[in-house]
């Protein structure tokens, strides 16, 4: 008896906690139909569509109903249902619920989504739905029965509907909160809008029933001449005949998949066009197995570290970047098009950059596809940001899992050359051990790329001290360093600041910067004026050569953005106005100063 009640509980927990699974490489070249559009909501702040009246969750009881998620009209006149779905307002998919509807632009808490869609599913196939990222926590329900859920607000999930699709209508309802609390990635306290809903693209795909569930190609570790990597196979049907082809490179490559639907992949290679922001050529790859095909366009090129120096395909480079947050200003909200994503790529080739720091979470796929596409380098990054809970080992397991899934989905994208574990972390015992170990998970996932973390610093009298111990797993030193605005005085003080910095490898400074408001003038003592920015980028510059080992920087940040954080009335009016472009678009004085600083740094790396 007492096994059959254990056996009974794990049952029910495991099946209501069912989470998301792995999501399938590259879904945008998959047959599938878009389920992005208008999706009619209900905002729920008691949770009334997830709990009944005694707080107990509807999708754990018995039968699995009486929530939203049922999608219910009344049968007849006598019947009681309190919510219509029908007859609610809608939001645009993908896009936050913050920037469309003026009533809930600072509303955290849960909002339910419904979509109805057609759908012909035939035999034999195999049918997922895919979310590009909802912030923060999804529960996801098809016909009423719950698929599963998802927390993190940046990383893509799945779930397989094959068994549950429908000829005909379908309605698929999520329940998205965005509720920040302590013990989640991020935690509760953050210098951005805490934007909720269905922020990306939502995919109906079809696939054969053995499909082609993940491949890496890309070139070896500090190897110009090998490509290397893996196919996995998903299905009943795993050994298989796999063709890789790269018909522009030549390349026909066959092998088999083995029984558990996997295969290594190392192609010997000769005068590939490598990868670089000068010349970001992509190939064209068609993989190919008996049930399945995709095709890609991958760039291939090597990233490493000799001493001091960062190396592209061998060669020293210097990072010229730019720090973004995944927001259009002139929404402003999260960006609800690839266009919206190609702006701020666009601004930041216009100031002469060839890196990027999507900063503090991970960005849209889309915008690693961009980024390989337009020529820059980027540095991609968890929201493992500021105090996160370090001690609690659930914490740990989510941000290691949005690591993992940043890592899973990116890999095959030339233009990441960072992994980022966090910012600005506070050292202490259980904080080393937790970032530490995301580095080691970052390097088992990923030995082809650098691993980093912006770190902080501390000072006495005018030495700059950089020697957190987490530097020592680090491939480069990254730190915040806001002299000039946070400390240092005036920008003219900041020239007599020194760096001691402990480590011995490339310095790429993850952060720095000051705040102006587009249009306002003074002198270069006055903050917030243009001029007090512009002169702070200046003479960080002067401070900044003076380290031997500065290989890049992300200065702090290409666009103003929103952040509850930011309240004075007349400069701010809610947001971090640290942009070098305001958020109507128009460049400050300070743009022209680092683009022209580039122009000079550019020409010594040539
Ligand atoms: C930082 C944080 C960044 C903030 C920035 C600021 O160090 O990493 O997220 O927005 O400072 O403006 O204070």
């Amino acid at each position: 008896m007492r096994k059959f009640i254990i056996y009974f509980v794990l049952l029910i927990t495991c099946g209501f906690q069912s989470y998301a699974q792995e999501v399938i490489q590259n879904i945008s070249s998959r047959k599938n139909i878009s389920l992005n559009g208008r999706w009619n909501y209900i905002v729920d702040p008691y949770q009334n569509g997830y709990f009944d009246y005694r707080r107990m969750a509807f999708d754990e009881s018995e039968t699995g109903n009486g929530g939203y998620y049922d999608d219910k009209q009344p049968k007849d006149k006598t019947d009681l249902v309190e919510y219509d779905f029908d007859h609610s307002p809608s939001l645009n998919v993908p896009g936050d619920w913050n920037s469309q509807k003026e009533d809930l632009k600072l509303y955290e808490g849960a909002v339910w989504y419904r979509r109805l869609f057609n759908a012909t599913p035939q035999k034999g196939k195999k049918y997922i739905i895919y979310f590009a990222a909802a912030n923060y926590e999804a529960h996801v329900y098809l016909n009423g029965k719950k698929l599963g859920m998802h927390k993190g607000g940046f990383t893509a999930f799945q779930f397989d509907v094959t068994e549950l699709l429908k000829l005909g209508a379908n309605s698929l309802v999520v329940m998205v909160d965005n509720t920040r609390k302590q013990d989640e990635v991020p935690t509760i306290n953050t210098d951005w809008w805490n934007y909720g809903g269905i922020t990306r693209d939502v995919y109906l795909a079809e696939l054969p029933d053995t499909y082609l569930a993940d491949y890496k190609i890309q070139l070896a570790k500090n190897n110009l001449k090998e490509i290397s990597g893996f196919i996995q196979i998903k299905g009943n049907q795993k050994e298989q005949k796999v063709t890789i082809n790269i018909p522009e490179a030549g390349i026909k490559f066959n092998t088999n998949t083995n029984d558990k639907g996997y295969a290594a992949i190392n192609i010997p290679v000769k005068n590939l066009i490598n990868w670089s922001p000068e010349n970001p050529k992509l190939y064209q790859v068609n993989i190919k197995t008996e049930t399945d095909a995709v095709e890609d366009k991958i760039g291939f090129r090597t990233i490493s570290t000799k001493g001091k120096d960062i190396l592209l395909n061998g060669k020293s480079v210097f990072l010229r970047g730019i720090a973004i947050h995944d927001e259009n200003p002139l929404i402003p909200g999260r960006p609800r098009s690839e266009a919206d994503l190609r702006m701020l790529l666009t601004w930041a080739k216009e100031l002469n950059c060839n890196y990027v720091r999507l900063a503090h979470y991970p960005h849209n796929e889309k915008m690693m596809r961009l980024a390989d596409e337009m020529g820059l380098m980027v540095w991609a990054e968890v929201p493992v940001y500021w105090t996160i809970s370090w001690e609690n080992p659930e914490t740990y397991k989510n941000a290691a899992k949005q690591l993992t899934d940043l890592i899973e989905l990116d890999k095959n994208r030339a233009s990441v050359i960072i992994w980022s574990v966090g910012n600005e972390t506070p050292v202490s015992e259980p904080r080393n051990k937790f970032m530490g170990n995301l580095v080691d998970k970052a390097k088992s996932l990923d030995d082809t790329r650098l691993v980093a973390a912006a770190l902080e610093l501390h000072r006495e009298g005018n030495i700059v001290h950089v020697d957190d111990v987490l530097g020592e797993k680090l491939d480069i030193v990254s730190f915040n360093e806001y002299a000039g605005w946070y400390w240092g005085g005036t920008p003219k003080e900041i020239p007599q600041y020194k760096f001691e910095i402990k480590y011995p490898k490339p310095v790429v400074i993850s952060e720095l910067g000051g705040a102006a408001l587009a249009g306002f003038h003074g002198d270069q003592d006055t903050r917030w004026t243009e001029e007090y920015q512009e002169a702070l980028y200046e003479n960080q510059f002067k401070m900044l050569d003076q380290i031997d080992g500065l290989r890049g920087m992300t200065p702090w940040i290409l666009v103003d953005f929103r952040s509850p954080r930011r309240p004075h009335p007349i400069y701010q009016n809610f947001w971090n106005r640290k942009g070098l472009i305001s958020d109507t678009g128009v460049k400050k004085k300070a743009f022209f100063a680092l683009k022209s600083y580039y122009e000079k740094v550019e020409k010594k790396y040539a």
